[in-house]
């Protein structure tokens, strides 16, 4: 079986398709640009992130969203020589888009919005005459009837003209749990297969699953649903829902899905956010029937460094910006990266560029030259969540900020170069508060311990976050000049 986490940080609701011999799987993105990551592999182990479906902003107009809306759970789907990511852009005016590429590396088409689609996670199907299916969850993001829940809708659709082609119908939602949401649809066998996952996309998180003789039904439901879910267990993989099934290189079948990685004995907190993770499937009278996931992690330690003498490091397509892209907060300057300050962290348009963490041990560092204004290092959940190192003259500060409470820690560091960094590690297994939290974070300048946080406070629990923990560099004032960003992580 693969390794689990499948494609680790912040990477939820994970879609995935096979085409021509290889595997590519895209993920939520919510405000941070570019958006929709794809990566690709060819035996479900090694991947690689080639590309992002959203590079221009236009493509989806996050500027304004509330933190936690815009890009929510693409669906990406082949066929006949082209990729297609259907999407809900959620309190954006852009609604349920659909892009087109003949490469999944990009570009990618600007997108068409699909009227008559009023909800959040739509899946792509078409039966065998070509005709599209848009089926979807029926809830509302915005306006008066914000938090309706309509069950599992679907529409013929006109994915050119870019609307449906007829009014939306429900279709079969679940066992009542709260929440029906994720549905995929696939013909397979003598069925049509109704996927959804229900129970919300917290610890109660689940997946279940119908079968029907044609892709609008009637459809008939497992007797045993939810088919998979962690709810009430003590798995080292939480929340496991939002499914997509996928043949196997060995000709088996699995399902991608997210999950959380919970630490300590109450496995209450979760740094890294909603993860992509895989489990096989086995069919039994004609059902899928999902295994438990289980956690395999990778090995092998992670290392990457950007030495921004090199003025392409920043086209590497894992760097994020928040409601912008990265080029637009960043550019290569005399081999420096050099970001301007306008605005601290807690603002909605911070001048930061970063990186998803991606393991529960890692060490994320940079060389900063502050000298002409204020910045550094900065660990990101959202404006009111985040942890910094902020070099200003001969000053670091170090900052923890956790809704409105705010605590500061000082040292003094020479002028010019100084080093900063973040070292993360997982609790220890013993019953103690310490062990009970979240991870250890250690917040270093210029080799000087600056301060000592229990992560607890930027995990998605704590923050009631869609996302993960991003780390990376920004300015909040003048010019702030960066030789480079070394991240290590290790989950072995
Ligand atoms: C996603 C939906 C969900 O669209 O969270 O609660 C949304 N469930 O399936 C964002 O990931």
């Amino acid at each position: 079986m693969p390794p689990n986490p499948l494609i680790s940080g912040f990477n939820p609701d994970p879609s995935i398709i096979l085409a021509d011999g290889a595997y590519y799987l895209a993920t939520s993105t919510f405000e941070y640009l570019p958006g929709i990551p794809v990566y690709r592999s060819t035996d479900l182990v090694t991947w690689t992130h080639i590309g992002n479906v959203v590079t221009r902003p236009e493509q989806v107009s996050v500027d304004d969203v509330p933190t936690g809306g815009g890009v929510w759970a693409p669906t990406i789907r082949y066929r006949e020589g082209v990729f297609y990511v259907i999407v809900t852009i959620a309190m954006s005016p852009r609604g349920c888009v659909v892009f087109t590429a003949t490469d999944p590396a990009g570009p990618w088409s600007d997108g068409t919005t699909i009227d008559g689609v009023d909800g959040i996670d739509p899946d792509l199907a078409w039966d065998d005459s070509g005709t599209a299916y848009v089926t979807f969850s029926g809830l509302t993001t915005s306006g008066e009837q914000m938090g309706q829940h309509l069950g599992i809708q679907q529409v013929r659709a006109d994915l050119a003209a870019g609307k449906a082609l007829e009014q939306a119908r429900s279709l079969w939602s679940g066992t009542g749990l709260k929440f029906p949401e994720a549905p995929h649809l696939y013909h397979h066998g003598d069925h049509w297969y109704l996927l959804i996952a229900e129970g919300g996309t917290e610890r109660g998180h689940g997946v279940s699953v119908a079968r029907g003789p044609s892709p609008d039904g009637p459809f008939e439901g497992h007797p045993a649903n939810p088919v998979l879910s962690a709810r009430s267990t003590s798995r080292p993989i939480q929340n496991t829902g939002h499914a997509d099934l996928i043949a196997t290189p060995d000709g088996g079948t699995a399902l991608v899905l997210l999950g959380m990685r919970p630490l300590g004995l109450t496995q209450s907190f979760s740094p890294l956010g909603r993860e992509a993770f895989i489990t096989p499937v086995s069919w039994a009278d004609g059902w899928p029937q999902p295994e438990p996931v289980l956690l395999a992690p990778r090995e092998t330690t992670d290392e990457e460094a950007f030495d921004f003498a090199d003025s392409s490091a920043l086209e590497d397509p894992g760097w994020l910006a928040v409601r912008t892209t990265p080029a637009s907060v960043a550019a290569a300057v005399d081999g420096r990266l050099s970001i301007t300050g306008r605005a601290g962290l807690g603002d909605l348009h911070p001048q930061f560029v970063g990186r998803r963490q991606r393991h529960l041990t890692a060490t994320v560092s940079t060389t900063v030259d502050a000298s002409g204004g204020a910045g550094g290092l900065a660990a990101r959940y959202d404006e009111h969540h985040w942890f910094c190192l902020e070099v200003r003259g001969t000053v670091v500060t170090a900052w923890a900020q956790v809704a409105g409470l705010a605590q500061a820690w000082q040292a003094t560091v020479p002028t010019g170069d100084v080093e900063l960094r973040m070292e993360m590690t997982p609790p220890a297994a013993s019953f103690n508060s310490a062990a009970l939290g979240g991870d250890r974070i250690r917040l270093v300048a210029g080799g000087i311990l600056v301060a000592e946080l229990d992560g607890r406070y930027w995990t998605a629990e704590t923050c009631a976050s869609f996302t993960g923990r991003v780390i990376g560099l920004y300015a909040s004032a003048g010019t702030v000049r960066f030789a480079d960003f070394r991240y290590r992580g290790t989950d072995g």
